[in-house]
């Protein structure tokens, strides 16, 4: 429970933790080293690692590269059953709740526990709910399955519940890589009004005036992906973590 508990903390002192999820296929081998270092500077809590479509075969290399270059923590964010290793502290036990595809519900994570629990990681279990967002997302199609409604707060509201007293320590609200719209805020405050374990909330988010909304709204922690895999907004990302930490931020 070290990398959740340290989230969990993280979360108390800072009011929201700020992630930026890091995609092998996309990030440069050349520019890994700057772009790990700006983030450490500009306040990011962590890194997620990983994605629905994913073609890198070099995870691995790309995982432990990752780790020798910062002291943050490196989250593993599975889109496969490959997507296992040692080279990470921790990864998302995602089960695709909004769905109803068993396959992504139990039946990946019967064929990946005994990997995570040779590799010795933390397993984080996260309720994974995908929300409609405009258009068809990778994580909807790979997952083969609906996502929420986006003007039915309700019922992933229930949803987040019910995974809660199953046991789940993260609830996932998902608009998808490059989505069109971000997770409604009225979804958001819906959620967290039901569930007292952390909400994170990601996808679409392009700007930090909209990353402070999803936080006000009730996310306790937000995900970027995209915005930053262009090297001309990376001076931004200060002004996104202090968006994001609500508490002991200067708003920009
Ligand atoms: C993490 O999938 C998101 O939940 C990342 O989304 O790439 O759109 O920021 P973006």
């Amino acid at each position: 429970m070290k990398i959740y508990n340290h989230l969990l903390a993280t979360i108390k002192h800072k009011g929201a933790a700020y992630l930026i999820l890091l995609d092998p296929d996309k990030l440069s081998e050349d520019k890994i080293q700057v772009f790990l270092k700006h983030c450490e500077k500009s306040g990011v809590d962590g890194f997620l690692v990983g994605g629905s479509l994913m073609v890198n075969e070099n995870f691995e290399l790309f995982l432990s590269k990752i780790k020798s270059l910062t002291h943050l923590h490196v989250i593993i964010f599975p889109g496969s059953i490959t997507q296992v290793s040692s080279n990470a502290d921790a990864i998302l036990f995602l089960s695709v709740v909004s769905g109803r595809n068993p396959e992504h519900l139990i039946g990946k994570h019967v064929l990946a526990a005994p990997s995570i629990k040779k590799s010795g990681i933390e397993p984080i279990s996260t309720a994974y709910i995908l929300v409609e967002s405009g258009t068809t997302t990778t994580a909807v199609y790979m997952s083969g399955s609906l996502p929420i409604p986006r003007n039915k707060p309700e019922i992933a509201a229930a949803t987040a519940l019910a995974s809660e007293y199953l046991g789940m320590k993260l609830i996932y609200l998902e608009a998808g890589s490059g989505a069109d719209k971000p997770v409604p805020d009225e979804m958001i405050k819906a959620v967290s009004e039901q569930c007292s374990v952390p909400v994170i909330v990601g996808g679409g988010i392009r700007d930090s005036a909209t990353a402070r909304r999803k936080v006000e709204s009730g996310a306790s922690i937000v995900v970027t992906g995209n915005f930053f895999e262009d090297e001309n907004n990376w001076d931004l990302i200060k002004e996104f973590s202090n968006a994001i930490h609500i508490k002991n931020s200067i708003l920009v």
